[in-house]
């Protein structure tokens, strides 16, 4: 059986950690593509997680290139160009810049990967997402954000911190745009099946979620000079491991909605099935209503920030 191959469009801070993450998971061979300036880096990263390889007992070959043809035939592309935000900036900041470059690689992964399932972490991430799609032309299922992964395992963890249980026992969603506007659900949020909102004060749980909304600035602002890059690569190694393995786990994902939740033609954070046809399905919760004023102020957010992508 041929290896898949899955291609790391950035080998920056997040590039590199998704690089070993699908090294040490064995979910195929590795390229890391970068810009030219850094092409020798890129190279030395690869070669440096090839000789973890034989202490950390995986089999995965991997390279380092500046050459888009390198990616070809890739089954998954994950995209991380980009710049990240330093302390003082919104996601919204690196709008302009990064839909250049959105730009660029999707026309570089419609040419020599016509086939990956591709996962976009690049910020402001629900319009950049939206960016990717419209360049490369292809189809909804082919194409999504990572956030959500991220926003529900930072949810999950500031729960887990909070009562001393095991975060593996805490299940819940969080949908929205990837920004301060993102909705937790607390109402389905459950630890080993008891209700959240049995166990923990109204008052806590608005505090969970507020740090939850803010949890990548305060790494911004405790990392100083980027943003987080650990917990980012592990979210999108899951997507792109239920996809690998067809594994279909239901996980939130920026996905193309057409009529799901009264939202029509923006990519944002919904329950999806991941499986081998990509984005397989979207998954609609019956919301209070309160839950719904909360979906519609995130759902405006994002649609004025995919508003400022002219493409
Ligand atoms: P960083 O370490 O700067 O890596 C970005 C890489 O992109 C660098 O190595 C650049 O050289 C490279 N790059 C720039 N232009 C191109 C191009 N045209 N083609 C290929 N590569 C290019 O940043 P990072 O890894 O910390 O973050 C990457 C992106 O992810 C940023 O936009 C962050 O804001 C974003 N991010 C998203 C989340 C989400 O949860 C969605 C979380 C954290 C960071």
């Amino acid at each position: 059986m041929a290896r898949n191959k899955l291609a790391m469009i950035g080998g920056g801070q997040i590039g590199q950690i998704l690089a070993l993450q699908a090294a040490q998971k064995e979910l195929g061979d590795v390229v890391i593509y970068d810009i030219p300036q850094v092409e020798g880096p890129m190279k030395g990263k690869a070669l440096d997680i090839t000789q973890m390889a034989a202490a950390e007992e995986f089999d995965s070959r991997l390279s380092g290139t500046s050459s888009f043809e390198d990616i070809a035939g890739s089954d998954v592309v994950i995209v991380t160009a980009g710049l990240p935000r330093k302390p003082g900036m919104s996601r919204d900041d690196l709008l302009k810049t990064n839909v250049d470059i959105i730009s660029k690689v999707a026309n570089g992964v419609k040419q020599h990967a016509p086939n990956a399932f591709c996962i976009i972490i690049t910020n402001p991430l629900d319009a950049m997402v939206y960016a990717f799609h419209k360049v490369s032309g292809f189809p909804k299922t082919q194409v999504c954000g990572m956030a959500g992964v991220l926003d529900t395992a930072r949810w999950r963890a500031f729960i887990g911190m909070e009562l001393d249980v095991s975060v593996e026992d805490i299940a819940g969603t969080v949908l929205g745009g990837h920004g301060p506007t993102m909705v937790p659900l607390p109402r389905l949020t459950t630890v080993g099946g008891v209700p959240l909102t049995e166990i923990l004060s109204a008052d806590r749980i608005e505090a969970i979620a507020k740090r939850t909304r803010e949890a990548g600035t305060e790494l911004v602002n405790l990392y100083g000079n980027g943003s987080a890059f650990f917990s980012p690569a592990g979210s999108a190694i899951q997507m792109a491991e239920s996809y690998l393995k067809d594994k279909k786990r239901v996980l939130p994902c920026a996905a193309l909605c057409e009529g799901e939740y009264g939202i029509d033609g923006l990519f944002i954070g919904v329950p999806c099935r991941i499986g081998a046809g990509g984005v397989e399905k979207i998954y609609e919760i019956a919301l209070t209503d309160d839950e719904k004023a909360l979906l519609s102020a995130t759902v405006e957010a994002v649609k004025k920030t995919t508003s400022e992508v002219k493409l």
